[in-house]
């Protein structure tokens, strides 16, 4: 391999790694939602809480963040009123529901423009276990709290500046390395 494409190489790995370093670092995460992810609920809850560790994305003049509930034969049972504010997102619901499982459902727009979607279960329970012992079973990991720690990086990290400069570096020794092939 001639230093030329060497370096040609070089400057187009460097500079890719560059472009796409932010976009994994920046992913915006669900760090806690109440109820939380296959909770029993023994006392129906008013209003759905999702937080997400960083602000989401806002569209003006047209929404982009969605949090619905539904209920087991997938109707729709919130007020659909789901408001975005800064990294939290909720949506209030009637004020008494049957007992059962219903599913919060969400689709919103990272910080760095990815679409996160996902969907879990509640079970609304009396307290009194008259429901199937499907519910029951699942109350092992009625909290789960993703840990935000190892998803936060700075996208204005050492390394950045880093790749900067070797991508500035290595473009300028393929800039003197093409004038000098064509000079020969
Ligand atoms: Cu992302």
């Amino acid at each position: 391999m001639s230093a030329l494409r060497f370096s040609a190489a070089f400057f187009i790995t460097t500079l890719f790694s560059f472009l796409i370093a932010p976009a994994v670092s920046a992913h915006s995460d669900l760090v806690s939602a109440s109820p939380a992810q296959n909770e029993i609920v023994t006392t129906w809850p008013e209003i759905v809480t999702l937080t997400f560790n960083e602000n989401l994305l806002e569209a003006t003049g047209q929404q982009v963040n969605f949090l619905t509930v539904t209920n087991a034969a997938g109707k729709q049972i919130d007020n659909q009123d789901s408001t975005l504010s800064g990294n939290v997102v909720t949506v209030s619901l009637p004020t008494q529901m049957p007992l059962g499982s219903y599913f919060v459902n969400y689709r919103v727009v990272s910080a760095d423009g990815h679409v996160i979607e996902d969907s879990y279960e509640i079970i609304f329970d009396s307290g009194e276990s008259d429901l199937p012992a499907t519910g029951t079973a699942e109350s092992e990991d009625s909290i789960e709290i993703v840990p935000i720690s190892a998803e936060i990086e700075s996208t204005s990290s050492p390394w950045s500046a880093v790749i900067v400069l070797v991508s500035i570096i290595s473009f300028g020794v393929l800039i003197f390395q093409f004038r000098n092939n064509r000079i020969r």
